[in-house]
């Protein structure tokens, strides 16, 4: 196992799950590779990038196996900078409202790097798919997992060919300019801009082009949004929603929660994401919500793929302040004000009003 940086806040360590503190995340608009989250299911296949081959086959009128070579050297390189983020990034969060299964992410369980490799869509083209209406693109991994109820079995996950096929969804190798390291995917993974990281699949080596979306328990039997009323004891995954893309969200890296601050000016950082749409606005309150104030817009990209960095200075008095944070998307919309109204026993999707507790002396 590769040493992941000291300050990374570990979660679990087999398997490896690991993110920065949210101050570390807002330091850099792109996340140095030491700062980004790690979020693994399983322990970390060890792959000889000499002896690697990806296999693309299914409803395509030629079969394709390639060296990593091949795919460097036939398909045009791309890099673009976008956001993971975890489907569970913040539901330490929700725990307050009501028990969570999976580990408690703060919301760090995100980041944005540059990632080098070529575009999807330019090797299914190479392998001709079929005009068909509503096909999936499912990703077979090297590592083998576990879910509860479901004992073990090797990661996949899959995504519509529509996604599939456009301009963003990445097969990457390189993470910030340098080969991607073990614990994100090492040799080869896939980029899904915009869609929850699990469909991210690192250490890919198999791609089929399907008619349903890809049978694997991590697919089927995981990462989809249960409504409320569903019990912890006994979920029935057929009334959950898949996870694809994000929703709206933003967070306040800078205080920490609960930290003892100067009285006075103090100055407020954070991040928001949109997925998809562009973030347009983000507000900010020093009383729980009450009131708000527009932050600066410090940081941001010309792609919808990346975050948005905001800032702004405020004044406290000496005391108790309750701050919060939301955003507001290019349509209009903005977050739910209470982790009551996102609640759900998986702890995805947390995108409520982010809110802490700061004491001014
Ligand atoms: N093969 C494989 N791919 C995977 C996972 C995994 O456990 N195995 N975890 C997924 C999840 S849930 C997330 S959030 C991202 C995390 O990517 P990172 O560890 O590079 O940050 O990888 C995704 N791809
Ligand atoms: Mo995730």
């Amino acid at each position: 196992m590769s040493a992941i940086h000291p300050d990374l806040i570990l979660r679990s360590r087999e398997p490896l799950n690991a993110e920065p503190p949210p101050g570390r995340l807002r330091a850099r608009f792109i996340t140095p590779t030491e700062d980004f989250y790690i979020r693994s299911h399983g322990a970390m296949p060890a792959i000889q990038a000499e002896a690697f081959r990806l296999k693309l086959g299914g409803l395509v009128t030629r079969k394709l196996d390639l060296t990593l070579h091949d795919l460097q050297a036939r398909f045009h390189h791309h890099t673009l900078a976008a956001v993971l983020q975890c489907a569970g990034n913040r539901r330490g969060e929700l725990a307050a409202v009501a028990p969570v299964s999976g580990d408690p992410w703060g919301p760090g369980a995100i980041g944005h790097a540059e990632w080098t490799g070529i575009a999807l869509r330019d090797l299914l083209s190479a392998a001709g798919v079929p005009d068909e209406a509503g096909l999936h693109v499912a990703f077979a991994c090297a590592d083998e997992v576990e879910l509860p109820g479901e004992g073990r079995f090797t990661y996949g996950v899959s995504i519509p060919l529509a996604k599939a096929m456009a301009p963003e969804v990445l097969l990457a190798w390189a993470m910030n300019g340098s080969a991607l390291p073990p614990e994100h995917g090492f040799p080869l993974r896939v980029v899904v801009p915009g869609f929850a990281g699990v469909r991210s699949a690192k250490w890919l080596h198999a791609i089929t082009v399907q008619r349903s979306a890809s049978d694997n328990a991590m697919q089927q039997r995981d990462y989809k949004l249960l409504p409320p009323d569903v019990p912890a004891a006994d979920i029935d995954w057929s009334r959950g929603v898949t996870i694809d893309e994000m929703p709206l969200n933003a967070v306040i890296c800078e205080p920490a929660p609960d930290a003892a601050v100067a009285a006075g000016r103090l100055m407020l950082r954070g991040y928001a994401m949109a997925s998809r749409r562009a973030v347009t606005r983000v507000d900010v309150s020093v009383d729980d919500g009450v009131s708000w104030r527009q932050a600066t817009l410090a940081e941001r990209a010309e792609t919808p793929w990346s975050w948005t960095f905001w800032e702004t200075t405020v004044d406290l008095p000496p005391g108790e302040h309750r701050l919060a944070v939301r955003a507001w998307d290019e349509a209009g919309q903005t977050q739910p004000s209470s982790l009551t109204d996102v609640w759900n026993v998986k702890g995805y999707l947390n995108g409520a009003w982010h809110r802490l507790r700061v004491v001014a002396r």
